[in-house]
């Protein structure tokens, strides 16, 4: 198979359904790739924000950005991000995955990996603004990470490592029925960024 092609990654669903995650490992070229992850970490206005958990304020070990139309705003987790719009090169790589996934993006939320001691920990892409089954388009720059998926009744577990330049959707149904991760790892000692692209209804 060639290297640049698009692998399919059979994800079950229920015992009678079944979706799939489209991979593209080689999807940036390694030029492109830098150049983007570059300029993301020196331009993106990277937030740093915490979580309320019982009374205690909790920084989440990453730095993050919501980008889309300014007059909207994405909350999880008690965290309300307001959009900050698009920048022209940023809008470009969402029309390029919108091409290469033939599926339609109009928001992102772009996630800052310092090293191997940021993480996010198990959740789903499913809060009610992404609308039923939601699309997620996951492109990663950097730090090569391991991005693990554990199905919510059976607990059965997928990991699929995201190299440098590397492009993944995460098809219908699976937000409902897995939750995602990307686990601390003592082995990385360089920044990861990670573009995830969804839709929402709105401009
Ligand atoms: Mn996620």
């Amino acid at each position: 198979m060639d290297l640049f092609d698009c692998q399919i990654i059979p994800v079950p669903l229920t015992a009678e359904r079944q979706s799939h995650i489209s991979f593209w490992p080689n999807w940036l070229p390694r030029e492109r790739a830098d150049a983007l992850l570059e300029r993301s970490i020196a331009e993106i206005p990277w937030r740093k924000d915490s979580i309320r958990i019982v009374g205690k304020t909790i920084p989440i070990p990453r730095l993050q950005q919501w980008f889309g139309d300014p007059k909207t705003s994405y909350t999880y987790s008690n965290i309300r991000l307001q959009a900050v719009t698009f920048p022209e090169w940023m809008d470009t790589l969402r029309e390029s995955v919108e091409r290469e996934t033939e599926e339609r993006f109009n928001r992102a939320l772009v996630n800052y990996y310092r090293d191997g001691s940021d993480s996010v920990d198990w959740h789903a892409d499913d809060e009610p603004e992404l609308g039923f089954e939601p699309l997620i388009a996951s492109l990663s720059l950097g730090a090569e990470r391991v991005f693990q998926l554990r199905h919510n009744l059976t607990k059965q577990r997928l990991a699929i490592s995201l190299p440098h330049g590397s492009l993944l959707l995460m098809g219908a149904g699976i937000q409902g029925h897995w939750q995602h991760r990307v686990a601390k790892s003592k082995a990385v000692h360089s920044a990861r960024v990670n573009f995830t692209f969804r839709y929402m209804n709105g401009r």
